[in-house]
C-alpha cells in the first residue's frame, strides 16, 4: 500500500491543529500508520529540507522547523502521496484553495502548517529519516473491500 510522510509543523502544534489535520486524512479514508510528537534536531532538519539549502530562506526554515514540537506521521492508501498534497493545498497559504489545509488555516508561506512528501521517492526519504528507529506499523482494518 503507498505510503507518505506527513508532519503537522511547529504553528499547527501550537495553535492546536492536530486533531483537526488528523480528522482530515480519517474521513478521507486513508490509514495512520504511525505518529509521534517530537523535536527535530538540528541535523535532521538539514536534512530532511536538503533539496533547499541553497535557497535565501533555509536558515529561516531549519530555525522555525525545530522552533517547537512536529507530529511526524505516516498515512497509507490509495494515491496518498498525490492526495495528501491536493489535500494540504499550495505551499503559499495565500494561493491555497480554501477547503484545503493551507486554505483554512495557513496565512504566511513560511509557517504554512503541514508538510507532505511530493513523490514517492520523497516519500520514502522522509520515512526513513523520522521513523528509522521503527514505529511504522503495518495492520489491517478491511472487513469488506469496499470500506476504505
Ligand atoms: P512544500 O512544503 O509545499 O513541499 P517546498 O518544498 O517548495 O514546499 O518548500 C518547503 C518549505 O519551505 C515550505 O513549506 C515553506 C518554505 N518555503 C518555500 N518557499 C518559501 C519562500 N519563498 N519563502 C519562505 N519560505 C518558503
Ligand atoms: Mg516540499
Amino acid at each position: 500500500m503507498e505510503k507518505t510522510f506527513l508532519m503537522v509543523k511547529p504553528d499547527g502544534v501550537q495553535r492546536n491543529l492536530i486533531g483537526e489535520i488528523v480528522a482530515r486524512f480519517e474521513k478521507k479514508g486513508f490509514q495512520l500508520a504511525g505518529a509521534k510528537l517530537m523535536s527535530i534536531p538540528t541535523e535532521l532538519a538539514e536534512e530532511h529540507y536538503g533539496e533547499h539549502k541553497e535557497r535565501p530562506f533555509f536558515g529561516e526554515l531549519v530555525d522555525f522547523i525545530t522552533s517547537g514540537p512536529v507530529f511526524a506521521m505516516v498515512w497509507q492508501g490509495e494515491n496518498v502521496i498525490a492526495t495528501a498534497r491536493q489535500m494540504m493545498g499550495s505551499t503559499n497559504p495565500k494561493d491555497a484553495a480554501p477547503g484545503t489545509i493551507r486554505g483554512d488555516f495557513g496565512l504566511t508561506v513560511g509557517k504554512n502548517v503541514i508538510h507532505g512528501s511530493d513523490s514517492p521517492a520523497s516519500a520514502e526519504r522522509e520515512i526513513g529519516l523520522f521513523f528509522k528507529d521503527g514505529g511504522v506499523v503495518e495492520y489491517s482494518k478491511v472487513v469488506n473491500e469496499w470500506i476504505y
